[in-house]
């Protein structure tokens, strides 16, 4: 039997951070610190200031986003419970498991969210009407 995904399926993951005098180097690798393969990176930035993303859900893709400068915050939505993680430091991301509904806001002037997916781009993936997404929700 499958589980119906919820928000708290979604957690921040802690990356390393390498230091030394010259700044600061984080690596996110497959099968070490990320539960599935990169097939596909792409990053939001020139967001105005204060400005938003998202309003939708994927069936299927996996993501890591990560505020690779600059903040914002991501609100999760499962059908049921909500909740907002906010991300500000580039060694912190945000795994979201399919199904799950968000919307990106608050973003700081000059911000970059930077995207880890576990698949290709893939239309047919999204769910952009929030009705269908808490009926998709119902039956899944
Ligand atoms: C997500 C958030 C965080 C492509 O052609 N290929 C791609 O790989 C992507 C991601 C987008 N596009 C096109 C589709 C739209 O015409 O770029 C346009 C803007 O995409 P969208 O409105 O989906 O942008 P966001 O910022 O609302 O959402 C994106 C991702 O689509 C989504 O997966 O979780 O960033």
């Amino acid at each position: 039997m499958r589980t119906r995904s919820t928000i708290y399926n979604c957690n921040v993951i802690e990356l390393a951070k390498i230091h030394n005098r010259a700044g600061n180097i984080t690596v996110v690798e497959e099968n070490i610190n990320l539960p599935f393969p990169i097939k596909r990176i792409y990053y939001l930035y020139d967001v105005p200031g204060g400005g938003e993303r998202g309003g939708h859900a994927h069936k299927g893709l996996q993501q890591l986003l990560i505020a690779a400068g600059g903040s914002f915050d991501v609100v999760l939505d499962d059908g049921i419970n909500k909740k907002v993680v906010g991300l500000n430091r580039p060694y912190f991301g945000l795994l979201i498991v399919p199904g799950i509904w968000r919307e990106l806001i608050n973003f700081s002037s000059g911000a970059i969210c930077l995207v880890l997916a576990s698949a290709k781009y893939d239309k047919s993936d999204y769910l952009r009407d929030y009705d269908e997404f808490r009926n998709y929700k119902i039956k899944n």
